[in-house]
C-alpha cells in the first residue's frame, strides 16, 4: 500500500518538532516500563531529555522514582542520579501526555487461550494517550504485532478528534529487540528498524532514534517495520522446530543429534545451528508467529511453517516424557509411582523467567502419568503447576530421585558430578556433553 506523501521541510508543525528533537527539549514519553520501555527511556534520559515513563502497575512506578531499577539490563547505579537529576520520572497519570511531545509505546502484545492475538493492551494505551493527544507529536508503537495495526489500529484512534497522521502529528511503528541479560547487544547499540506511516513520519522517527542510539535503519512503511520483527522470530521458531524434527528422527536412527550438529556447524557458509530442547519457551519466539499466521488467514493464506513449526515445537513436551518413561522402563521402573527431580524451570538457561516455560508442560504431564515431582532451580525459587505450588529443592531430592530430568541447562549446576550422584539422568540439553555413563539418556 503507498502511503500518502507529506512535505516535511514545508511543514511547521514537522520543523518545531524536529528542531526540539535536535535540540533534545523535546520531553519525551514512554509507555510500559519493562524490559523495553526502561532501558529505552533510561537511554533517552542520559541524552540529557526530559522523559516521563507512564505504566499502570505502582509498583513499578514507585521503583522508578526511588531511583530502585527492577530490569536486569538497567542497572539501579546508572538509573538513579538520571531520577536524581530529573531527568527521568514515572507516573501511572496519562495526563502527562498533553507536556509531551514524543511517545513510545511499549506494551505487552500475548496471545490468548485461542492462538488470537490479544490487542487489549495496545489499545487501551491508545485509548488514553488520545484523550490527551496534540499537535505535533511523535507516537512510535514498538509491541511486537501483527502488520497493519499501527495503520488499521492505531492511527484510527488517534486520528479521532481530526488530527491527520503525517501532517499534524507523526506515526511509526519500531520493532523491539531487546534481547534480556545480553552483555553485547543492549539497547543503544542493537540496530533499530523504523517505517513511517508517510515519508515525513519515517525522516521524523529516523531523527528521533539517531539522537540517542547508535544505528538506525529506516524502512519505507509501518507494515515493512512490523513485518521485519516477525521475520526474524517466525524464521527462528521455524529452525528450532526443524532441528527438534530432526533431532526425532536421530531418535529414532540411534544417531547422536547433537554430534551431528556440532559437526554440520563447521560448514562456514550456508548453516547456522540451532539445537533441539524441551520445547519452546519465553514470550516473543512461541507467540510472535501466530501473530503472523493470525493475520495472513484473514487474507486466507494458510501459514503452514508456522503451523507446523508450532506442532512440533509444542509437542516436545510430550516426546521428552516418552523418554522419561522409556528411559525408567530399562532400569525396571514404571513412570507412575517414579519420583523425577527437574533441573531447570526456567525458559532458558541463566534467566528466571517462566513465562511459556516447557517444563511446566513437562512437570504438567509427568504429574497426569503419575510421577512424584521435585525440582531446582537458582533463579526460580517457586512454580505454580495445576493449581498447586512447587517449591525448589535441591541436593537431597536429586539424589533420591529414580531420574533427573534436565530440561533448562542454567550454568550454576555441576554437571561433571551428575552421573555419579543420580540413578539416572535424562538430559534435554546436552548439558552432559562428553560425558559417557549407562544411566544417561539424551535427548
Ligand atoms: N531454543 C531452542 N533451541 C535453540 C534456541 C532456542 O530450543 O536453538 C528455545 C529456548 O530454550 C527457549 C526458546 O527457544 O525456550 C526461545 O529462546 P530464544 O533463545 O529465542 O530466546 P528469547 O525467547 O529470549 O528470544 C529473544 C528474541 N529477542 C527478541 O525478540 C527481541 C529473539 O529474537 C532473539 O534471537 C533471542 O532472544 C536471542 O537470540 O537470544
Amino acid at each position: 500500500m503507498s502511503t500518502p506523501s507529506s512535505d516535511f521541510p514545508s511543514n511547521p508543525v514537522a520543523l518545531a518538532l524536529s528542531k526540539r528533537i535536535q535540540g533534545k527539549t523535546a520531553r519525551v514519553g514512554v509507555v510500559g516500563l519493562g524490559y523495553v520501555g526502561l532501558p529505552l527511556a533510561v537511554e533517552y534520559a542520559a541524552e540529557g531529555y526530559h522523559v516521563v515513563g507512564i505504566d499502570l502497575n505502582i509498583g513499578k512506578v514507585e521503583r522508578v522514582n526511588a531511583g530502585d531499577s527492577y530490569v536486569g539490563d538497567v542497572p539501579t547505579e546508572v538509573m538513579a542520579p538520571l531520577v536524581k537529576s530529573g531527568k527521568l520520572k514515572a507516573t501511572i497519570d496519562f495526563s502527562v501526555v498533553r507536556d509531551l511531545d514524543t511517545i513510545n509505546i511499549c506494551v505487552p502484545t500475548p496471545l490468548r487461550k485461542t492462538k488470537d492475538p490479544d490487542m487489549s493492551y495496545i489499545v487501551d494505551a491508545c485509548e488514553e494517550i488520545a484523550k490527551y493527544f496534540h499537535p505535533g507529536m511523535l507516537v512510535i508503537l514498538e509491541s511486537t504485532t501483527y502488520p497493519g495495526t499501527t495503520d488499521e489500529l492505531v492511527r484510527p484512534i488517534l486520528e479521532r478528534n481530526g488530527l491527520k497522521a503525517g501532517k499534524d502529528f507523526f506515526l511509526c511503528f519500531s520493532p523491539e529487540r531487546v534481547d534480556p541479560g545480553n552483555a553485547k547487544f543492549q539497547t543503544k547499540n542493537i540496530p533499530k528498524v523504523v517505517g513511517g506511516y508517510t515519508p515525513a513520519c519515517t525522516e521524523m522517527g529516523r531523527l528521533f532514534y539517531s539522537q540517542a542510539l547508535e544505528h538506525v535503519v529506516p524502512v519505507a512503511s509501518t507494515q515493512v517495520a512490523e513485518m521485519v520483527k516477525l521475520l526474524e522470530n517466525t524464521f527462528r521458531m521455524i529452525n528450532i522446530g526443524l532441528v527438534n524434527e530432526i533431532a526425532i528422527m536421530c531418535d529414532g536412527m540411534g544417531i547422536n543429534v547433537w554430534e551431528v550438529i556440532e559437526a554440520a556447524a563447521t560448514k562456514p557458509f550456508g548453516f547456522m545451528p540451532f539445537y533441539p530442547g524441551p520445547g519452546l519457551g519465553g514470550h516473543c519466539i512461541p507467540i510472535d508467529p501466530f501473530y503472523l499466521s493470525w493475520k495472513t488467514k484473514q487474507a486466507g493464506i494458510e501459514a503452514r511453517f508456522i503451523e507446523l513449526a508450532g506442532y512440533i515445537n509444542g509437542n516436545m513436551p510430550h516426546f521428552v516424557v516418552d523418554k522419561v518413561q522409556n528411559a525408567l522402563n530399562e532400569f525396571g521402573k514404571a513412570l507412575k509411582g517414579s519420583r523425577i527431580h527437574v533441573l531447570g524451570v526456567a525458559y532458558k538457561r541463566d534467566i528466571d523467567d517462566v513465562r511459556e516455560s516447557p517444563a511446566l508442560d513437562i512437570i504438567h504431564l509427568l504429574l497426569r502419568r503419575g510421577a512424584t515431582i521435585s525440582y531446582s532451580d537458582p533463579y526460580v525459587p517457586e512454580i505454580t503447576v495445576d493449581g498447586s505450588k512447587l517449591v525448589a529443592g535441591g541436593e537431597t531430592e536429586l539424589l533420591e530421585a529414580d531420574c533427573v530430568l534436565i530440561v533448562t541447562d542454567h550454568k550454576a549446576y555441576d554437571y561433571a558430578s551428575l552421573p555419579s550422584k543420580a540413578k539416572l539422568v535424562v538430559d534435554t540439553r546436552n548439558a552432559l556433553k562428553g560425558l559417557q555413563a549407562p544411566n544417561i539418556v539424551r535427548l
